[in-house]
Parts: structure tokens; sequence; C-alpha cells
């Protein structure tokens, strides 16, 4: 895990989850946002409010994520886009509120957005299907996730 962007999505045994300017370890920046990145999230989320943060999921090995809601951000008016390189993965989606999931598939260059009714949805992986690309070197998948979080 890592990040890129003005804004880092960390965590720690003693503070818990937060968004913070530097590496934990290093102390240095996080590394820009790619323009190209910028571009897919001015097309597809909102111009006007580029994002400030963008995390980076690598999935090895039999790596899953738990269903989870995206709310430590400051305003969920604003989407959150992913995109997903390498092996697919199966998402797991459902309702805020709790309730019946269903999946969909991510392969490597799929786009997903969490916005309007659905930014607070519940969704996870339930599993990387492994091998089902070349994309990775050593293997697995790489998830981006842009968004707002102040
Ligand atoms: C993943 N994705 O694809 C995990 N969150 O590895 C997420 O948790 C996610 O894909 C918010 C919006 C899109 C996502
Ligand atoms: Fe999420």
């Amino acid at each position: 895990m890592t990040n890129l962007g003005p804004l880092g999505w960390v965590t720690d045994r003693e503070r818990g989850y937060r968004y913070q300017e530097a590496h934990p370890v290093t102390a240095r920046p996080w590394p820009a946002i790619p323009q190209v990145l910028l571009d897919l999230w001015a097309e597809l989320a909102d111009p006007q409010r580029p994002p400030d943060a963008c995390l980076v999921n690598l999935y090895r090995d039999g790596a899953r994520m738990g269903l989870h809601q995206d709310r430590d951000e400051v305003d969920h008016t604003a989407p959150v886009l992913s995109v997903s390189l390498g092996d697919t993965a199966i998402f797991r989606i459902g309702p805020a509120e709790g309730g019946p999931t269903s999946t969909v598939r991510l392969a490597s260059g799929d786009v997903c957005a969490l916005a309007g009714e659905a930014r607070l949805a519940r969704h996870g992986i339930d599993r990387v299907l492994t091998g089902s690309s070349r994309l990775i070197p050593g293997g697995g998948r790489i998830n981006l996730t842009l968004r707002r979080s102040r």
C-alpha cells in the first residue's frame, strides 16, 4: 500500500486511519498524481474539483479486502474513482444500509466510480483471479483509488 498526491491514506496502531501529507516511515511527501489519472478524474468525476489523494493497493497471493464504506473523506458529494490493473478481481457491492450484495468483475483497465446514491455503498474484494493478467511484474493486481479527502 502507498499513495500519490498531496494527501495519503495511512494507518497505524496508535492513531488509526487518517489522511496525511507525508509517508509515515520516510517522512517524505507522496509522489504527484500522474496527469493521466487527473485527466480521467476530470472526465468521469468532477472537472471543477480535482482529487487530492490516490491510494495505491497491491494485491498479491490471496489478498482480499473486506466489505467497507469509503467514509473518511470530508465531503461525500465528491465521487471515489478507481482504476484496476493486472489480475481480474471479484468486486462485491451492496447498499449502504446493509442487505443483499452482488458481484461484478473488475478486469485490468476497468474504472469503477462510487458516486451519487452509490457513494457510500458497502463494497470489497472477494478474491483476485491469480494469473488472469500478465501486466504486473511478479503477478497480482493494483488498484488506484482517487478521491477528495478534504
Ligand atoms: C479494490 N476498491 O478495487 C478496492 N472504493 O481493490 C475500493 O475499495 C473502491 O474500487 C471506492 C471506489 C472504488 C473502489
Ligand atoms: Fe473502497
